[in-house]
């Protein structure tokens, strides 16, 4: 596991096993706990990056060293940990996808904010294939993304989704061609670290969205208003609009 902050505050955590197509093992579990919840603790992290080193983004669990804990302390200790730290830090997280991901990999690019895929990348919903069942929030994401007969074909042949078919079921925000994708990861990210200080109660928003009803959505919709609004960045906003110019937000 690699990370590091620009003087933007971009966090890019960079999983590093490219040997093993960046498959998750303990210590590849363990750095992503200590990379996220550095990134919770940071205020100078405004956004976070997740890709791969290498030519793929992430091939899931590591079937070479599944190692000696029960599959299921694994899934509940590791994987349903990094899942719910990404969905509840209240920074956006961007996952670059910049190769092919499988299984638990392709969780870890859809529990993100926002997902940009190399033309050359892929998603692999591979657990069926190995006689497993999807994990780290596939049949929460899946089916809210694709519909639930979609969901099922993908889980149930686990086929190979180019990141054009994905970009068109839904599964991705942007697809960018391999020799641009850096510049437009970077680009996103950097305008994502601008960002005003509303766009942690966005995300939580969004999120309770999916799964709250209408009432205690908008209920929350409205206290967020009350402390966005009075926010230097509300100010800020507000001041250039009227003057005609680009906001500088600083997430105060
Ligand atoms: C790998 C892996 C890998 C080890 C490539 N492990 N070495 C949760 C909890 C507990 C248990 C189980 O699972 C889970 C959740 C899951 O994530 S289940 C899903 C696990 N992942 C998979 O089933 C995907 C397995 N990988 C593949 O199907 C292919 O490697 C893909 C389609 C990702 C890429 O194919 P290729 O581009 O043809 O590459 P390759 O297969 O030749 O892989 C390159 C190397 O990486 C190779 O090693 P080698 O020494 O021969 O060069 C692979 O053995 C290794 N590798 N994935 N998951």
């Amino acid at each position: 596991m690699r990370c590091a902050l620009d003087g933007e505050g971009v966090f890019r955590i960079t999983l590093n096993r490219p040997e093993r197509l960046n498959a998750f093992n303990q210590a590849q579990h363990e750095g992503l706990i200590a990379a996220l919840q550095q990134a919770e603790r940071d205020p100078a992290v405004r956004c976070v990056v997740i890709t791969g080193e290498g030519r793929a983004f992430c091939a899931g669990q590591d079937l070479q060293s599944i190692g000696d804990m029960p599959i299921g302390d694994l899934v509940r200790r590791y994987y349903n940990r990094w899942i719910a730290q990404i969905r509840s830090l209240e920074k956006p997280v961007l996952a670059a996808v910049n190769g092919v991901a499988a299984g638990a990999g392709v969780s870890l690019a859809l529990a993100c904010d926002l997902i940009v895929m190399a033309e050359s990348a892929a998603f692999i919903q591979a657990f069926a294939r190995i006689g497993l069942v999807p994990d780290s929030g596939a049949s929460y994401f899946l089916p809210r993304l694709v519909g639930y007969h979609k969901a099922m074909e993908l889980a149930l042949f686990g086929d190979r989704v180019s990141a054009a078919e994905a970009l068109s079921l839904g599964l991705c925000n942007r697809v960018v061609p391999d020799d641009q994708f850096e510049p437009a990861v970077a680009e996103w990210a950097g305008w994502l670290a601008r960002g005003p200080r509303a766009v942690g109660w966005i995300k939580r928003q969004l999120n309770r969205g999916l799964e709250r009803s209408l009432d205690e959505v908008l209920a929350l919709e409205a206290y967020h208003q009350e402390i966005a609004a009075a926010t230097e960045d509300a100010r800020e906003g507000i001041r250039a609009f009227v003057e005609r110019r680009e906001p500088r937000f600083t997430g105060r």
